[in-house]
């Protein structure tokens, strides 16, 4: 059947029959090809109905469907001719794990952060609506997680009372996030569930009054009805229609037919309209809805029989960041967790394990997690706010205005800092230092491996009248790196011969730096490495240090624009040293997704790369030093 279907169009010809046989084939090659690639399993197995339903009733890309968060839309993409292409999701040349408008008419917004598909929904829409596209329709689909996103319910409020447009909102509960959705959304949607008994009710209703030609499916379709009348009792305040929008479900997701009618009836209805469908995440396939944690929502490697992974991974970043911070509550009572619906990711699920109580997960909102966590400052608690560093950018505002300027001693734990790899432009995490570079009264520390991971943590929650920043990449720490000495809390971790070059690494990069260093040594080039562990504020030793140096270089894997090279640079400025800097960090781009170790030799971050550069910058210097000094005074900085 699958082979058959090359774009949205062919799946007008099949029967109810075909439907399902496609649907069952597109949940092998879902996990056949995402075992082997890793990627979003669950939220996909469990959309695989829903996503053909919106496709046999709406005309892509007439018609624009968008995926909020973006990361179930595999099926979307098997339904739109790349079904054959999944061998390379998500890696180098491949498609990508998200929508991605290179790839297809049929994606039409890139995205990856969730909660921002309905806005992208109002604006569409209301366009269309504007210049008189009235033929065309828009469908929203999102997730009861993504729900629960500030910008989801700032969309609802411009949404609902503009009515004469096309916009149908498709809700794919399926009762999680990555693990359960939790707050009043998600109480409010269970409500809209109804009671188990009366499902059982109707389940019965189904399965009999299907069989019974002609009177069974209208009798059915009366006593669904009946259903909402009777939620009116449940819930009489029935949000999504005190807001003006229109309501239809709740369907089961897994019910083509059903979800057939009630989109066909969305999309007569020609003004916002919301259908509320029920899903399992993980449906059909055994290991993942037995996940009790996650039900699969993003995998690595898998065997695709047992659902485990294949291969071993060492200790990882946030487990060392896990078992410290639990370590550190014992004796630590006024310490908070926060995690924005990602408890097991970040590790927090371990502090919530050993202190329930102290363990707050506020759902997808990120903005809220940072000011309520000043709030709790402000009570005299020390939070620590645990995200990937990629979802701190759309908290900034309240970063810098909530904590910062209130002092708040909030510590801020970023996991997948850096360079990131497979999914994409919007998942590395490569604007933080830059970001909270320009926050005043803001301390940041990049630790280098997990001995200084503990440490540096346990320095971070010591300041309570500033907020603090531990960032740390994604992945296995690797073995530490000891330091010859700590000089006024710098460590050096390699010393040239010569004074020819002062590399200063900053975080993880360490490794890469000493690595760098000892083959440049071999080209005859002395490389003092150090960390200053704090990269904001920068140590003032450091302009001391450096002024016995020949030139110095300063590596990150966060943008090189305005990250710490820059602001080392702009140090030495202010203290009237001039010294050739070279900045080594992310180029000013969005990259692609790749593995990490393939985009960061795409982009020269590499032992070897850094060392020849390092020679080559050397011997450009001793020419230089050789010149007339008149030449030699307007030499620019090099970067
Ligand atoms: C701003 C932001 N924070 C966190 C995440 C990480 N994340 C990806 S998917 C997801 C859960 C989404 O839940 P839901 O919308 O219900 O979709 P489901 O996977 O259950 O289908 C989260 C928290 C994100 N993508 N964006």
């Amino acid at each position: 059947m699958l082979s058959q279907i090359n774009s949205p169009a062919d799946l007008a010809a099949l029967s109810h029959e075909d439907l399902i046989e496609l649907s069952a084939e597109i949940r092998g090659l879902l996990i056949e090809k995402v075992s082997k690639t890793g990627g979003h399993l669950g939220p996909n197995l469990g959309v695989v109905e829903l996503t053909v339903a919106i496709h046999r009733v709406f005309e892509s890309p007439k018609d624009v469907i968008v995926f909020d968060t973006g990361h179930q839309s595999y099926v979307h993409k098997i339904l739109t001719g790349r079904g054959g292409a999944f061998d390379t999701l998500r890696q180098r040349g491949g498609i990508s794990g998200y929508p991605n408008r290179r790839e297809s008419e049929h994606d039409v917004i890139e995205n990856s952060h969730a909660s921002t598909a309905l806005s992208w929904g109002d604006g569409i829409s209301r366009g269309f609506s504007l210049q008189g596209a009235t033929d065309r329709h828009v469908v929203v689909v999102v997730g009861d997680g993504a729900l629960t996103g500030g910008m989801s319910w700032e969309a609802l409020n411009n949404i609902a009372p503009e009515q004469k447009r096309n916009l149908v909102i498709v809700v794919n509960d399926n009762e999680r996030s990555y693990s359960p959705t939790i707050g009043g959304v998600a109480t409010y949607l269970s409500t809209l569930r109804v009671t188990s008994g009366y499902e059982k009710f109707l389940d019965w209703g189904k399965e009999v009054l299907h069989k019974t030609p002609v009177v069974g499916m209208p009798i059915y379709e009366t006593l669904h009805g009946m259903k909402k009348g009777i939620k009116d009792i449940v819930a009489p305040q029935g949000m999504f229609e005190d807001l003006g929008l229109k309501y239809l479900g709740p369907i089961d997701g897994h019910d083509i037919a059903a979800m057939e009618r009630a989109l066909h009836q969305a999309k007569e209805y020609g003004a916002p309209i919301l259908v509320h469908a029920i899903t399992e995440k993980g449906k059909g396939h055994k290991p993942a809805v037995a996940d009790e944690a996650e039900k699969f929502h993003a995998v690595g490697v898998i065997d695709p029989e047992s659902g485990e992974p294949l291969a071993k991974s060492g200790t990882s970043w946030t487990k060392v960041f896990a078992q410290e911070l639990v370590e550190i509550g014992k004796t630590r009572k006024d310490i908070v967790a926060i995690t924005a619906a990602m408890l097991g990711p970040t590790g927090l699920d371990q502090f919530q394990a050993a202190y329930p109580e102290r363990t707050i997960d506020v759902g997808i909102a990120e903005q809220h997690a940072v000011t309520s966590a000043a709030g709790l400052a402000f009570t005299g608690l020390h939070p620590v706010v645990a995200v990937y560093s990629t979802f701190l950018n759309r908290a900034f505002d309240q970063l810098l205005l909530d904590v910062a300027l209130h002092k708040a001693g909030v510590t801020f734990v970023l996991d997948r800092s850096g360079v990131t790899g497979d999914d994409g432009p919007s998942h590395h995490g490569i604007w933080d230092l830059a970001l909270t570079g320009i926050v005043p009264t803001m301390h940041v520390a990049a630790p280098r491996d997990g001995a200084r991971l503990k440490e540096l943590l346990r320095e971070a929650v010591s300041i309570n009248d500033a907020p603090s920043m531990v960032r740390f990449p994604k992945g296995a720490v690797q073995e530490d790196i000891p330091a010859f000495e700590r000089r006024d809390g710098i460590d050096v971790l390699y010393r040239g011969e010569s004074a020819d070059v002062l590399m200063i690494s900053v975080g993880a990069m360490a490794a890469i730096a000493v690595e760098a260093a000892s083959s440049a040594y071999r080209e005859g080039v002395g490389v003092t490495v150090i960390d200053p562990r704090w990269v904001k504020p920068l140590p003032e030793s450091l302009v001391r240090m450096a002024e016995r140096y020949k030139s110095v270089v300063v590596l990150e894997d966060g943008i090189r624009h305005a990250g710490i090279g820059s602001s080392i640079s702009e140090m030495f400025r202010d203290a009237g040293i001039l010294i050739p800097l070279h900045s080594i960090g992310v180029p000013l781009e969005f990259i692609e997704h790749s593995k990490r170790g393939e985009i960061m030799n795409d982009i020269g971050i590499t032992a070897q790369n850094i060392s020849r550069s390092i020679v080559e910058w050397s011997s450009t210097l001793k020419e230089e030093m050789q010149l007339p000094s008149h030449e030699n005074a307007d030499r620019k900085q090099p970067r």
